[in-house]
């Protein structure tokens, strides 16, 4: 009969071969594991930092682009203001959070490594990427770095304007 030898079961042939890619489906699963790890590792940085990043955002949202009070006077915090009491989006102009804070003010010293960097100013309302003297026109851009161990991670800037 043709197919007598295989009704033994296998070869010794066949099952080192079998063996074989066995042990490299296996190595090369490990090896693609701790790629993931690594990567993972990066995602989890990055995560956090665009975390912080939206915190300055949530805060942002929440404040007029010039004081309530003395309007145009001032660029700047006002006399007094510190951050708990900052009301006005350029009080927080070149503002350097390290640790970061939460969008509620709060310090996160759990992400002490991380810092996030505030810049506020004033762009032509022509041409947005021209930057304006201070309180000059109407629309601000606000600019949030966010740095771990002085390293940029990532950062985001978006415009307002004054109605
Ligand atoms: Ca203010
Ligand atoms: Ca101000």
């Amino acid at each position: 009969m043709r197919y007598s030898r295989y009704k033994n079961g296998f070869t010794l042939i066949e099952v080192m071969i079998a063996v074989i890619l066995v042990g490299f489906a296996i190595a090369s699963l490990v090896g693609a594991n701790s790629a993931f790890t690594q990567a993972n590792g990066a995602g989890t940085e990055l995560s956090t930092a665009e975390f912080l990043l939206e915190q300055v955002k949530e805060l942002a949202a929440m404040l007029p682009v010039v004081d309530p009070v003395t309007q145009l006077a001032n660029f700047g915090p006002e006399a007094g203001e510190t951050l708990a009491i900052y009301d006005d989006l350029d009080d927080f102009d070149d503002a350097n959070f390290s640790p970061p804070i939460d969008a509620g003010r709060n310090t996160l010293s759990n992400f002490a490594s991380f810092s996030q960097q505030v810049t506020v100013q004033n762009v032509n309302p022509s041409d947005f990427e021209q930057v304006a003297a201070n309180h000059s026109t109407n629309f601000v851009r606000i600019t949030v770095k966010v740095f771990q161990n002085s390293e940029e991670i990532c950062s985001s800037s978006w415009l307002r304007a004054r109605y």
